[in-house]
């Protein structure tokens, strides 16, 4: 008999040992349910937004029904996907292990650090299309990658991060394959050096064994470079929880808060001071992605981070103020760059980029644009696009140059975008759009308001980016009809025996070819055009980052114990 049963055994108080278990278990376990019940009221926050990690793999386009004509947008993506497995099976098979496949002769060439950027630049594109045996050994190909290079070597920073850095972590987040953040991380590392610098801004190039680095052809750094590793960075270091991932470039980015620019950023900054050191401003080469980058940080970390997209509102509308103008005859809207405010009325290829850029961000802001603006936006968005398709459309080719002069207004300040714009609002809207946004005919002769600077078509992606993108937003379906042509000229042009090549004469029935299949035609146009052929919504924008090699990184939010170790203020 038990002390207990002998105390309590028959008295009226024989409940009392229960009821002293009760109290001892409620002490025990009551601070584990309270606990559990604050973080299930705490997850919705913690929450990545309506993602299931991995997802599962995308569906892929119905293979052609034999004999029928590629009618409808299956067949086409379809197509797509060979010409894919054409370019990937030719470099895999000539220039394994290279960098990139030269297209003419099958031979590889190491450009690009001689880590195999083509496959690393492939990798989510070969799982977005379902290409699951060369991904598979692309797997392993990574697992090995030391990214070692010789002590007199360098590797450009700006390149190995938006392809290698950007190529691994879409890779790991469409497929959930840990190698791939495990050699995110490595590289992500190894590249860290090259920001130390007095202002912080990362060096043009680095050798990855020794930490050494050494400055670009300016001997200072393009704000291109400054601004184009946030992307990547941000989504490291939310991965890992290393915080120099996310020190180093939004040091960057508080130098931008600081630096008093209004408008547009200028193209060159002092590597030693932080400051701007020129007058230029662009949207093409030297700036491109940096434009990208202030939308695209706002939209990765869930549309908290208000200052960035400050930044990016402030700068989009000084672009459509400033750099926009339409060519006198064809009313050709274009973007050009500026030196002490004087237009050059140069149009780049990769400046296409930006139709889709203002289209994302007029879809994405909200309230942050005024209605007026966010159609002005739009406006500016599909005119530009679709002048970029006119440069392609214009050539025997079918394929557009890299560079052209537009025609100017004899008075230049008349052929700004915006004075005809207002003219038109004041004017009662007549007809549907503003000048610089309806169609043309095509071009008879030389009659086309501008002239190629140059004529070589390097299998760039810029335009057909904006398609997908402006498909997305608008729904309207012309956008795809003219990604397909861009297509047909590519397979008729571009094809080789080994793989694609660069052409360098597109306004020219047989074009000749050059010896060089860039890896950003595999990661990018090859990406974008079956992207734009899909049917299935694969990579929904308001879940899915592009970085500017078209890497699709997933939208997050920081944890709060983030934004107190990293000092992040989000709205
Ligand atoms: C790509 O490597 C990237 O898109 C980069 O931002 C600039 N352009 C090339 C392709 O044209």
């Amino acid at each position: 008999m038990s002390f207990l049963q002998s105390s309590f055994g028959r008295s009226k108080l024989r409940w009392a040992p229960w009821l002293l278990g009760l109290i001892l278990s409620l002490w025990i376990i009551g601070p584990f349910l309270v606990n559990y019940r604050s973080r299930v009221d705490r997850l919705p926050e913690h929450q990545p937004p309506q993602r299931v990690h991995p997802p599962p793999p995308p569906p892929l386009p119905r293979p052609p029904t034999a004999g029928a004509p590629p009618s409808d947008w299956a067949e086409r993506a379809h197509q797509v996907r060979q010409a894919f497995l054409h370019a990937y099976e030719g470099y895999r098979k000539h220039a394994w292990g290279h960098d990139e496949l030269k297209p003419l002769t099958g031979e590889g060439v190491n450009n690009f650090n001689g880590w195999g950027v083509t496959l690393f630049d492939s990798l989510d594109t070969m799982w977005i299309m379902g290409h699951w045996d060369h991904y598979q050994e692309a797997v392993e190909f990574v697992a090995k990658a030391k990214f070692q290079m010789a002590e007199d070597a360098y590797a450009p920073f700006f390149e190995t991060v938006i392809r290698y850095l950007g190529g691994l972590l879409s890779a790991y987040a469409l497929s959930g394959t840990e190698v791939f953040l495990s050699r995110a991380s490595d590289l992500g590392k190894m590249l860290l050096p090259a920001f130390d610098t007095p202002s912080g801004f990362p060096m043009y190039a680095i050798n990855t064994m020794t930490g050494k680095t050494r400055p670009g052809w300016t001997g200072n750094v393009l704000w291109a470079e400054c601004l184009s590793n946030q992307v990547e960075y941000k989504y490291l270091a939310h991965l890992t929880g290393y915080n120099d991932f996310l020190r180093k470039p939004e040091n960057i980015m508080a130098k931008m808060y600081n630096a008093n620019v209004s408008g547009i950023f200028p193209t060159q900054w002092d590597i030693g001071n932080g400051r701007p050191i020129n007058t230029q401003h662009s949207v093409g080469a030297y700036a491109d992605s940096a434009h990208e980058y202030l939308l695209k940080q706002w939209l990765l970390t869930n549309r908290t981070e208000p200052k960035v997209r400050d930044l990016y509102i402030e700068s989009a509308s000084a672009i459509i103020k400033n750099l926009l103008y339409v060519t006198p005859n064809r009313k050709l809207l274009y973007v050009t760059d500026t030196s002490n405010g004087i237009p050059t009325h140069n149009f780049e290829h990769l400046s296409c980029f930006l139709p889709g850029l203002l289209a994302l961000g007029a879809h994405t802001l909200g309230d942050a644009l005024s209605s007026r603006d966010r159609e002005m936006h739009m406006f500016a968005a599909r005119g530009l696009a679709y002048t970029c398709f006119v440069t392609y459309d214009d050539q025997r080719t079918g394929l557009g140059p890299d560079e052209m002069r537009m025609k100017k207004w004899e008075n230049t300040e008349d052929g700004k975008w915006l004075q005809h714009y207002e003219r038109w609002e004041k004017e009662g809207r007549p007809g549907s759009v503003p000048p610089g946004v309806g169609e043309v005919e095509r071009a008879k002769g030389n009659d086309r308001d501008y002239s190629a600077t140059k004529a070589a078509y390097l299998l760039r992606p810029e335009t057909v980016e904006s398609f997908f993108i402006l498909w997305q937003t608008t729904g309207d379906e012309r956008w795809r009809e003219r990604g397909w042509k861009v297509f047909q000229a590519i397979q008729k042009h571009t094809r080789t025996e080994f793989g694609y090549a660069s052409v360098g004469t597109v306004d020219s029935p047989l074009p000749t070819p050059r010896n060089e299949m860039p890896s950003f035609f595999l990661a990018e146009t090859l990406k974008y055009l079956y992207l734009l052929f899909m049917d299935e919504d694969i990579l929904p924008l308001d879940q899915w980052v592009f970085n500017t090699e078209a890497h699709p990184i997933p939208v997050f939010n920081w944890f709060n114990w983030e934004k107190t170790l990293y000092n992040i203020t989000t709205a």
